[in-house]
């Protein structure tokens, strides 16, 4: 269900040849073919004028380039980027939204996982939290267990929970949940968080918290970004993260803690 939190909506400015959208939201696809759910994209941005998509296909060897093609073909809101070889979600977020930048003037921009595993009211209702509160610049989505709305499976839990852990140690920061596949930031911030390339392709994110840290303090962060709990979790499956880049995730994390401490 989506709700129907108004949004500000503002006109383009003079010379621009887009249609001004309050918030551009780049997709990370990756052999997406079989899993995209066209429909729900293309019936939200209809009903949401102040969205557009852009979709970012990470050298996928399936039918994903064909399905963005068709799909981007019927809205002047919904835009795809292809790039020429799999470079991990990592990557694929932050040249996307390097280029929502480059190309649109919406004054926020997301991230959000192809799947729709986070459905895209949740993306509406931390989108509008965001757009209605000028204090809040950086909001994340977490996956804080729910019965029957947020329910995450066991090994996937404890896992989280682990990391989460080790996380908050590094970060010096209160925060639950650092790697859920939705955020929203303000375009001016883009830079600091997206300029430099990650060292990690799945624990990106651990990295844009440490930047934002490095560059503007912990206060900042108690101040200006907002940790937004999942109110529904539509648990997917066919998670593209293998087992042997799993094995490799506490190396990660040290590296990024040594990296930014
Ligand atoms: N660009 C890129 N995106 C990827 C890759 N692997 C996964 N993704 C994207 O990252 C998002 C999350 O992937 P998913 O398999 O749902 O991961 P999980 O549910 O977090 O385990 C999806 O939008 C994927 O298409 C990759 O190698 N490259
Ligand atoms: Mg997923």
């Amino acid at each position: 269900m989506l709700r129907g939190v108004r949004l500000t909506f503002t006109a383009s400015p003079p010379g621009c040849a887009c249609t001004m959208t309050e918030c551009c939201v780049v997709v990370p696809c990756f052999n997406e073919a079989d899993r995209l759910l066209s429909g729900e994209f293309m019936a939200f941005v209809q009903s949401y004028p102040q969205y557009r998509f852009l979709f970012v296909n990470d050298g996928s060897t399936d039918h994903t380039a064909a399905l963005l093609e068709r799909i981007c073909g019927a809205s002047d809101r919904m835009h795809w980027m292809s790039l020429t070889q799999n470079s991990g979600k990592a990557a694929a977020v932050r040249k996307g939204l390097l280029e929502a930048v480059e190309r649109y003037a919406s004054p926020y921009v997301a991230f959000l996982d192809a799947d729709l595993a986070i459905p895209l009211d949740e993306l509406h209702r931390i989108c509008s939290l965001v757009i209605s509160d000028p204090d809040i610049q950086f909001a994340f989505m977490s996956k804080v267990p729910r019965k029957g709305a947020v329910d995450l499976p066991v090994k996937r839990y404890l896992m989280g929970r682990t990391l989460a852990l080790m996380t908050r140690m590094s970060l010096r920061l209160p925060v639950y949940d650092t790697q859920c596949g939705c955020k929203v930031i303000r375009r001016d911030l883009v830079s600091i968080v997206m300029g430099e390339s990650f060292i990690s392709p799945w624990l990106f994110d651990i990295e844009m918290f440490h930047r934002l840290i490095r560059r503007f303090g912990r206060d900042w962060f108690a101040r200006h970004a907002r940790e937004v709990p999942l109110e529904r979790l539509v648990e997917r499956g066919g998670s593209r993260i293998s087992g042997r880049h799993l094995l490799k995730l506490p190396l990660e994390l040290w590296s990024i803690h040594r990296t930014y401490s």
